[in-house]
């Protein structure tokens, strides 16, 4: 019996295979896009879950080239559409798991203009409406799968899955003999930049915004909607005087842990009157970029004018940013304001984040 035999009768049946691949990329999908809004320990085990995941579909997607590779190569000679589209499949599949790795491995934060996670996430999306079509005639049910199947089934299965976990377990090793910068990366995989170094640290702007200086003298921040007596105050008015230390994590990869100073967003609060029924406040930026905290959270987040005692600076967001701790750093609004409190939230704070700056 040749090797390929042998390995080939190590592995579980297609069917189960082919489940279990559907199961990994959406296992794969869903922890991925929870992970951008993971920013505290008790959200670790997402990143770890996406790990293992990862990890086991690189495996299941071995088995499943190898075990294809015939009629692929059939379908390339015939210039048949479904097998160009399993290709296609292929290739996002493995450009995903291969940049998620080397990520992980110790590669570059930024690939020219990208940052290399965002690759990672485009190429993670894309599977889903590719392997959509894929599947359309292709799934039995997982009955099927299961009919038929041993305790030597079981235990291929479950050696194939138990990849992934060894795996897992084993790069943190690898990182460290390698020497590679990953090796000090905090839970949600980033890694440390210009700590507690003034605004000596990453400037990241999410999509397109690129506002030019904002002129402290005409700015102010207004501070409105459910409350009893609406204001708005000056730069030179802030009621600066606080401070909080607070790791900002942005989703490219990177994270910076500074002393930041400002003004405590409860005290504005308590100043401005919150109505009974107020349960969110929106943080907006001169550009349009906003997101809410729930009420709660917002007062004991922190506006600041200041790092490590160093006035912000443009692109960190000068006059004032906002610091919400135990938040991904897309949630840490630059230039703000104003400050709102609302009942509801709204909605369109999500195309914002995507959208503001691409008007222009
Ligand atoms: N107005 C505005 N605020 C923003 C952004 C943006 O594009 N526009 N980017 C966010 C993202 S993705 C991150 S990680 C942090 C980065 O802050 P920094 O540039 O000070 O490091 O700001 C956040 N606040
Ligand atoms: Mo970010």
């Amino acid at each position: 019996m040749s090797l390929a035999d042998r390995l080939g009768r190590l592995t579980p049946p297609s069917t189960l295979v082919d489940w279990s691949l559907f199961a990994a990329v959406v296992v794969l999908v869903a922890t991925g896009l929870a992970t951008a809004f993971a920013g505290s320990l008790g959200d670790a085990w997402l990143f770890v879950v996406h790990g293992v995941a990862g990890l086991s579909l690189v495996a299941l997607v071995g088995v499943k080239l190898y075990r294809v590779r015939g009629r692929v190569r059939a379908g390339v000679r015939a210039r048949s559409g479904t097998v160009g589209l399993s290709l296609l499949l292929a290739a996002l599949v493995v450009g995903a798991l291969g940049t998620g790795l080397w990520f992980v491995l110790g590669g570059p934060l930024f690939l020219g203009p990208l940052a290399l996670l965002v690759i990672h996430v485009l190429l993670g999306l894309a599977v889903v409406p590719v392997l959509w079509l894929h599947l359309r005639d292709r799934l039995h049910s997982p009955a099927d799968a299961l009919a038929g199947g041993d305790r030597r089934d079981a235990l291929r299965y479950a050696g194939l899955v138990g990849v992934g976990a060894v795996a897992w377990r084993a790069q943190k090793t690898v990182n460290r003999a390698l020497g590679t910068d990953s090796a000090d990366r905090r839970f949600t995989g980033s890694r440390e930049r210009g700590s507690g170094d003034g605004n000596r640290f990453p400037v990241t702007m999410w999509v397109a915004d690129d506002p030019s200086i904002v002129d402290a003298a005409t700015w102010s921040l207004s501070v409105d909607g459910t409350v009893e007596e609406p204001f708005a105050l000056d730069y030179d008015a802030l009621p600066t005087g606080a401070q909080r230390t607070a790791v900002i994590d942005c989703t490219s990869g990177w994270y910076s842990e500074h002393a930041w100073q400002g003004l405590r967003v409860g005290d504005l609060l308590d100043r401005v009157g919150v109505a009974e029924d107020a349960r969110w406040v929106q943080f907006r930026s001169v550009t349009g970029y906003r997101w809410s905290l729930p009420l709660d959270e917002a007062r004991g987040a922190l506006l600041a004018t200041a790092v490590d005692g160093e006035t912000l600076s443009h692109g960190h967001g000068f006059p004032l940013r906002l610091v919400a701790p135990q938040r991904r750093g897309f949630q840490w609004v630059k230039w703000v304001e104003s400050v709102r409190v609302t009942r509801r939230r709204e909605l369109g704070e999500w195309v914002a984040i995507f959208a503001s700056g691409l008007e222009e």
